[in-house]
């Protein structure tokens, strides 16, 4: 009785304030649906019932058309470049189902091609294999900072040994795995590697590197490697790793080039990616800066590291300002930790002579420059060397090609690091490793390719080596 009276007898003032606070209410919940999830159709990052596509499109406006309907399902996602990939050629998409449908409704058979059917599925897979692999796993080597001991393990003991352990090659790790590895690597064989720290990224990881070789701080020539500036390319760490245990491994009978070159291996360029292309998204490319957020959905937001470098920054090859892109450039030239530390780098490492951006996929060796057809200084040496280290990379039975400025092998792209590095005087690719088509996995290199793959890779960086040696 009293309440209804109340309810009945409520002060006008009363009640604009509720009516204030519901409509509060409604405005946040309005906001929560619209910045998490913009649509109910987004791609999630399971990628379950997603496709990989090519879309090949007559002309340009076949392909405007074609791309508005696609959106109005839902935002449509490239695998890589926005949109210059391959002119003329098949365009990588990732699809919904409806977005397949809408698309075989528009354009030709022949100008649609299935490079993957259903990439949750494979993705799956591929964790599914590594779980059975970590049960057949021997015992996890572990090894402290400052531990003296030798690691009791068998990986351990291989290494005292002076083997190399090749079933730690034979599936992917993640990123704890790894660092204990090379901690293990760098105890092990102390006496020819080091392992240093050039920075921290966005959410605190430090950024390793191993120095291998001469260790006269004035002489040598030094060449450098870094791998992973992108998280979801996987084989890269293996890669440039498999050549970091070699050579300490056989550091005693094959040294041709290590009184005269040290070596400089960033083995993880991007280490929150990375966590985060385990964790959470197996197609993470950028890192994991928030300064510049994606609103439209969260979960998108960072920097793709490899646009982010000073030489023609932003110049539209291969760029986007827009947050949630893949190739998002970032604010400015080095807004981000984990470039401004390989940036530092390459600016106090004295008689860098050469380096190698490593990078998947599609079995290619890329010279300058990456930004423009324009023809680089020493463009002789860039092709030669090129050409060299293209035969080093195709001697484990697969084909790759050297290619520089624009062609039909690969997209321009403004930003990158090897271009950069060049412009500080030193001789700088791009590796574009495994496989050659996204077919073949694209970035999910199966992992017994990951020995051959490294196996390849090794004879490229030793003929690198020797090349600035002489
Ligand atoms: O787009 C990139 O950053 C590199 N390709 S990837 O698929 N690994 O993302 C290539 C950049 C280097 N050069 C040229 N595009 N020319
Ligand atoms: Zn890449």
């Amino acid at each position: 009785m009293y309440t209804q009276q109340r309810a009945r007898l409520l002060p006008i003032h009363e009640m604009l304030r509720s009516t204030f606070h519901l409509f509060v209410v409604l405005l946040l919940i309005f906001h929560v649906v619209v910045a998490v999830d913009s649509s109910s159709c987004d791609i999630d990052t399971m990628y379950q019932g997603v496709s990989v596509i090519g879309l090949k499109f007559a002309d340009e406006n076949s392909a405007q058309s074609v791309k508005a309907a696609l959106e109005e399902i839902c935002e449509l996602r490239t695998v890589r470049d926005e949109a210059s990939y391959k002119s003329n050629e098949f365009v990588e998409y990732l699809l919904t189902t409806a977005q397949l449908k809408r698309a075989q409704g528009m354009l030709p058979r022949s100008s649609i091609r299935v490079f993957v059917g259903d990439l949750g599925a494979m993705i799956a897979h591929e964790a599914e294999k590594e779980i059975e692999t970590v049960q057949q796993d021997r015992e996890t080597c572990t090894l402290d900072d400052d531990e003296e001991e030798e690691g009791s393990c068998a990986a351990a003991k291989s290494l005292v040994a002076g083997e190399m352990d090749t079933d730690y090659y034979k599936k992917y790790h993640t990123y704890d795995d790894l660092v204990k590895r090379w901690k293990l690597i760098a105890h092990t064989y102390k006496e020819y590697v080091r392992l240093e720290t050039i920075g921290k990224t966005v959410e605190g990881r430090p950024i390793h590197m191993f120095r291998i070789g001469n260790t006269d701080e004035e002489s040598p020539k030094r060449v450098l490697f870094n791998a992973m500036q992108h998280a979801r390319e996987w084989i890269t760490t293996m890669s440039v790793l498999y050549t970091v245990e070699k050579l300490a491994v056989d550091a005693e009978k094959a040294k041709s080039w290590y009184s005269d070159v040290q070596l400089l291996v960033v083995p993880m360029s991007n280490p929150d990616g990375y966590v985060y292309s385990h964790e959470k998204d197996r197609m993470w490319r950028k890192n994991r800066s928030p300064s510049t957020p994606c609103r439209r959905r969260r979960s998108r937001t960072g920097v793709d590291l490899n646009r982010n470098w000073a030489t023609d920054f932003a110049g539209g090859e291969s760029t986007s300002s827009d947050p949630c892109s893949d190739i998002y450039t970032g604010p400015k030239p080095f807004s981000e930790p984990e470039t401004q530390a390989l940036r530092d780098l390459v600016k106090k490492t004295k008689g860098l002579a050469a380096h190698i951006d490593v990078h998947s996929f599609s079995q290619l060796v890329l010279g300058r420059w990456s930004y423009s057809d324009e023809l680089p200084p020493n463009v002789e040496e860039v092709r030669n060397v090129g050409n060299l280290l293209t035969e080093k990379l195709s001697g484990g039975g697969k084909k790759y090609q050297f290619a520089r400025g624009k062609t039909n092998l690969i997209y321009l792209a403004s930003g990158v690091m090897p271009d950069w590095v060049y412009e500080q005087g030193v001789l700088s690719y791009t590796f574009e490793l495994r496989p050659k088509q996204m077919w073949q996995g694209g970035f999910l290199l199966p992992a017994r390719q990951i020995i051959p793959n490294s196996k390849e890779f090794f004879e490229a960086a030793s003929a690198l080596m020797d090349y600035v040696a002489n």
